[in-house]
């Protein structure tokens, strides 16, 4: 049975079906669907599934905002049930997110702060088209330990390094850790431009952010890779 729900979900996606996309959500969480689930099973692979078909032609630019839309409206649902958890735990840190400037992609952003905060961590979120100077002046202001800038476009990729460079201006390098993620990056990238790690979706995010705190406050620590899985673990078996 869950196999069906997911399929139906991915294809709310795919038709840009907000009301359908919002009606399974709830559908899911009243079955006792783990969020996590819904999101990762069932929404995210109809955007993977848009994505695929823009790409070859087959769909356009309005089917693709149909397609946010219903993910948008899928997010609000499940999102406040994500964050419930987050507001159980222990402060794991301070995260400023955004994307980069010239780029208005913003769901996968989104889906990385929703799980940020499900485990704990204090998210701001400055949107999207953010500026490396914006990133900086709101690290400062809002004593961020960690940056997470999102690029979907391989034209706003290179701006990722214009962040890095502006908290390096600003002084704050030191003791702000980046990391970056976004469908065109990767590990390479990240280590290129000079920021402390790349996540590849967000579960891997929360994981990632977990390991730079661990090397800020015990430097040379945080070296291992990070395990998707122990991000996920409630408090007390983190331990
Ligand atoms: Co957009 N778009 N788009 N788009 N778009 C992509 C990204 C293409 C790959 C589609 C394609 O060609 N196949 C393509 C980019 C090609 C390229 O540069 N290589 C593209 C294009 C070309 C464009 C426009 C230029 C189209 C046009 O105008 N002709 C335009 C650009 C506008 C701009 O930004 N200036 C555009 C516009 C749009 C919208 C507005 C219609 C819409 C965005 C709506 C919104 O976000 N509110 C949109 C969408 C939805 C997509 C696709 C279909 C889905 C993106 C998405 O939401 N994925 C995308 C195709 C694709 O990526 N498969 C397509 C789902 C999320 C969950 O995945 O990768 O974003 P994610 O995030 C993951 C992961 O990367 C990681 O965790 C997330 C959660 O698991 N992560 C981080 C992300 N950020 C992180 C930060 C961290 O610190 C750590 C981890």
């Amino acid at each position: 049975m869950p196999d069906q729900t997911f399929s139906a979900m991915q294809q709310s996606i795919i038709d840009g079906a907000p009301d359908t996309a919002s009606a399974l959500a709830q559908q899911a969480l009243a079955a006792g669907i783990a969020p996590l689930d819904a999101i990762n099973l069932g929404f995210v692979p109809g955007m993977h599934a848009v994505g695929e078909q823009f790409g070859q032609g087959k769909m356009f630019l309005p089917d693709m905002m149909a397609s946010a839309e219903a993910m948008r409206a899928a997010m609000a649902v499940l999102e406040p049930e994500l964050t419930k958890q987050g507001a159980e735990r222990p402060m794991e840190g301070i995260v400023i997110l955004g994307t980069t400037k010239g780029d208005i992609h913003e769901i996968g952003k989104i889906l990385v702060g929703t799980l940020l905060q499900a485990n704990g961590f204090q998210v701001h979120d400055l949107g999207v088209d953010v500026s490396g100077e914006r990133f900086a002046a709101s690290a400062r202001e809002l004593h961020a330990d960690i940056v997470g800038v999102s690029a979907l476009l391989t034209t706003t990729m290179r701006n990722q390094k214009t962040v890095v460079e502006a908290l390096q201006k600003a002084g704050l390098r030191e003791r702000v850790r980046v990391m970056v993620g976004g469908a065109p990056v990767t590990r390479r990238w990240a280590d290129e431009i000079g920021a402390d790690g790349y996540a590849k979706d967000a579960i891997s995010a929360v994981a990632l952010a977990r390991e730079l705190m661990g090397r800020k406050q015990v430097p040379g620590k945080g070296e291992q890779a990070a395990d998707p899985q122990a991000a996920l673990a409630p408090v007390a078996e983190r331990t």
